[in-house]
């Protein structure tokens, strides 16, 4: 049990359901090798092989036995005749039946037959036998996931060893996991992959690679998921040789909608373009006085005879903000940029704005963006990479936090606005929209590092295709498909996995203070010295005296006027805030009392201890499933629980040591400082050891570390 099926390990029924009488026959209506529907015919085989330990035949006919029948609604109405019970179908979506003698798997197009096939083979993995019919509809068109794949093999933000799509500068030869992680895509109904970093490289562009583009799409394209790559803006100059890369320069448009052709020549399904631009040192069209609309329109042009669309980052934010201005604000960035170019965009764009204005922080307001842009698509941006959130060390299920956003009511022209609904196209009635989340897997077998953490995985493709989902309902399906039946692996999974973001928040920033990471490059571990005085914008105001950024119109930065106006007057008030993001929207005194009845500071110190706390006991609970669970997954996760215990604790203890020596205000449950039970390394007789003064100084009990 090495990960690599993940949630596709088609593992033997408990003998009781073995004798499920299942159709004796496939029958795929539909032969092209590279076609989702033969794709669909092999997986039947492959999975009920496994389930039941029957091997199925695919060449089977309809009329002598009873059939798992899978293709197209139309392939089967041109075979069999007129069929109206999947009339409500969409694009992707699917008809299940197991109700008649043959078991239907219908799909609008031959990826949403594939997307069946799996939804039939989890139930029976699930060992729901029952019964059903029903049609299945995504819930928005695009369901993406970003790789930040650097070409040189290595993974910006990834946690599971190097790319396995590039290596040395090029695409690799052997595509071999590049179609097995397709497979895990189209599983969860994922249709497209950005391959590369939105920090691009250009060298993407050359011959070599885009014939290597070519291969990767080859692998991937059975599983009907369509590849699209990550631009850089000044490809034009910097590897075209051009002496501009001015998006209204026409020698300029002419460079790209050539590269565009040629990309196109190889992979004529490609599915698009992301562009990062004049964010964080990256290259865009503001160079040259140029809107941001007027960039994305140059590539949404470039690819509109090919079918192809454009995902534009509204990640766009100056990375050298003066620290001493108190007006400035990084989470005003989007809507600043942003909302004087609604319906300024090409239709085949897509804004793609991260879940909250600052950076995949533990707690964040949803972007006020979303209710900003009426006339333009819009994509909301997740991660699965757990960048600031443990990087894979720590088991932070990720679900619940993405309900919360998707659930989340805007209001906008005080009408019911949730984010779920503008992003689906919905609520502002636009062509196109849906999500995209950074995932980052690597060559490593788990795919992300932790077998635990591929439950995120599984629950963004499926909230993607449906947000209303219940978090734990998908985490108990992915739990039973990766490790079984038992009842107690059940229980102790599910309540770790939906204790893990409530813990992390507790230990590692609360009150919407934000994550308290390094934020200078690595964003792992606590380091809340580092928050302020940097440019990045990611700051928490925190003095002697008092902690939190002022977002309010009448005294702070104006972020809360971003809102519409329901919203913008809860968020303006202390009274109205909750407590989860005070620190988001208010400079407060550390004596501040929260509705809890507490001070802002007296819950800090115990939230730390609670979220440690809480950690401390997933080692207990873990290690209650010896025997229970496979020997290599079990230790892997054990070792995995065990340092995430560990650095809790740092955790709890670095920031609580950091607020309390900055505002001098004791614990009432005089704990923080006092650790009597703890052996302090550097006191012991050191022998091949020498002390050392750790900095951030908070980040060691005793300020010192051996080295
Ligand atoms: C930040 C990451 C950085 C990314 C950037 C982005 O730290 O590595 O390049 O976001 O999303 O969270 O562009």
């Amino acid at each position: 049990e090495d990960g690599a099926n993940a949630w596709l390990r088609y593992a033997p029924l408990p003998q009781a359901n073995n004798n499920h009488s299942i159709p004796l026959s496939i029958v795929a209506l539909g032969n092209s090798k590279s076609s989702p529907v033969y794709t669909a015919g092999q997986e039947l085989q492959k999975g009920i092989k496994g389930i039941f330990g029957k091997k199925l035949s695919t060449n089977g006919t309809k009329d002598t036995s009873s059939s798992i029948v899978v293709g197209t609604i139309d392939a089967y109405k041109k075979a069999y005749g007129d069929f109206d019970e999947a009339d409500e179908l969409e694009e992707d979506g699917f008809f299940l039946s197991t109700e008649g003698r043959d078991v239907l798997i219908l799909g609008q197009n031959q990826r949403g037959a594939l997307y069946g096939t799996f939804a039939y083979l989890s139930r029976l993995a699930q060992n729901k036998l029952s019964p059903i019919s029903y049609v299945s509809n995504p819930h928005a068109p695009i369901r993406w996931v970003n790789e930040w794949d650097n070409l040189d093999g290595s993974i910006e933000r990834g946690y599971a060893g190097p790319s396995i799509f590039f290596r040395d500068g090029f695409v690799v030869d052997n595509v071999t996991r590049v179609a097995e992680y397709a497979r895990l895509l189209a599983s969860i109904r994922v249709n497209g992959i950005v391959i590369n970093n939105v920090n691009a490289n250009a060298t993407l562009l050359n011959a070599r690679n885009i014939e290597g583009l070519g291969r990767l799409a080859d692998a991937m394209r059975p599983f009907g998921v369509q590849l699209g790559i990550s631009l850089r803006f000044d490809s034009p100059q910097t590897f075209g040789g051009l002496n501009s890369y001015d998006p209204l320069d026409l020698k300029v448009d002419a460079w790209w909608a050539n590269i565009t052709n040629q990309i196109y020549k190889r992979v004529p399904d490609m599915a698009g373009y992301l562009v990062k631009a004049n964010s964080e040192g990256q290259p865009g069209p503001l160079t040259y006085n140029r809107t941001l609309a007027d960039g994305a329109n140059m590539f949404a042009k470039a690819v509109k005879a090919h079918g192809g669309i454009v995902m534009f980052r509204a990640f766009v934010y100056d990375n050298h903000i003066n620290p001493g201005n108190w007006t400035a604000d990084r989470a005003n960035a989007a809507v600043d940029f942003f909302q004087h170019l609604d319906g300024k965009f090409d239709d085949n764009v897509v804004v793609q704005i991260k879940y909250g204005p600052i950076d995949f922080q533990v707690r964040e307001p949803p972007s006020p963006l979303f209710s900003t842009l009426r006339k333009t698509s819009t994509a909301i941006e997740l991660q699965v990479t757990q960048e600031y959130l443990g990087q894979q060390s720590h088991l932070v299920y990720l679900a619940p936090l993405w309900k919360e956003i998707f659930e989340y009511d805007l209001r906008v022209d005080d009408r019911p606005s949730k984010v779920k609904d503008i992003i689906s196209s919905a609520r502002f009635n636009r062509p196109l929209g849906g999500s995209a989340a950074v995932v980052n897997v690597g060559t490593n077998m788990t795919w992300l590092g932790n077998h635990l953490a591929m439950s995120n995985l599984y629950a963004y493709g499926m909230m993607a295709w449906d947000p209303a989902v219940l978090p734990e309902d998908v985490l108990q399906d992915w739990i039973r498909l990766t490790f079984g039946f038992d009842r107690q692996v059940m229980n102790v999974i599910t309540e770790m996995s939906m204790k893990s973001w409530p813990a992390y928040e507790n230990y590692s920033g609360n009150l919407g203070i934000q994550t308290l990471t390094d934020i200078l490059y690595t964003h792992f571990g606590p380091n809340p010295a580092s928050q302020d005085n940097n440019g990045w914008g990611q700051w928490t105001r925190a003095d002697s005296t008092s902690i939190g950024m002022d977002r309010t119109v009448k005294n702070g930065t104006g972020n809360a006027g971003q809102y519409p106006p329901a919203i913008a007057k809860t968020y303006e008030n202390i009274e109205s805030t909750p407590d989860n993001l005070l620190l988001w929207f208010h400079h407060v005194p550390y004596t501040q009392l929260l509705k809890s009845g507490k001070t802002v500071i007296q819950h800090f110190y115990d939230a730390h201890y609670e979220g440690a706390a809480t950690a401390q006991s997933f080692v207990m609970l873990w290690q209650s499933l010896k025997g229970k669970i496979d020997s290599e997954r079990y230790e892997h996760i054990n070792f995995r629980q065990m340092y995430q215990a560990g650095h809790a604790l740092v955790w709890r203890d670095a920031i609580n040591e950091f607020y309390h020596n900055l505002s001098g205000i004791p614990d009432q449950a005089k704990r923080v400082r006092n650790h009597p039970y703890r052996i302090e390394a550097e006191k012991m007789a050191l022998s091949g050891y020498k002390a050392y003064a750790v900095s951030p100084f908070h980040t060691a009990s005793g300020y010192t570390a051996i080295v």
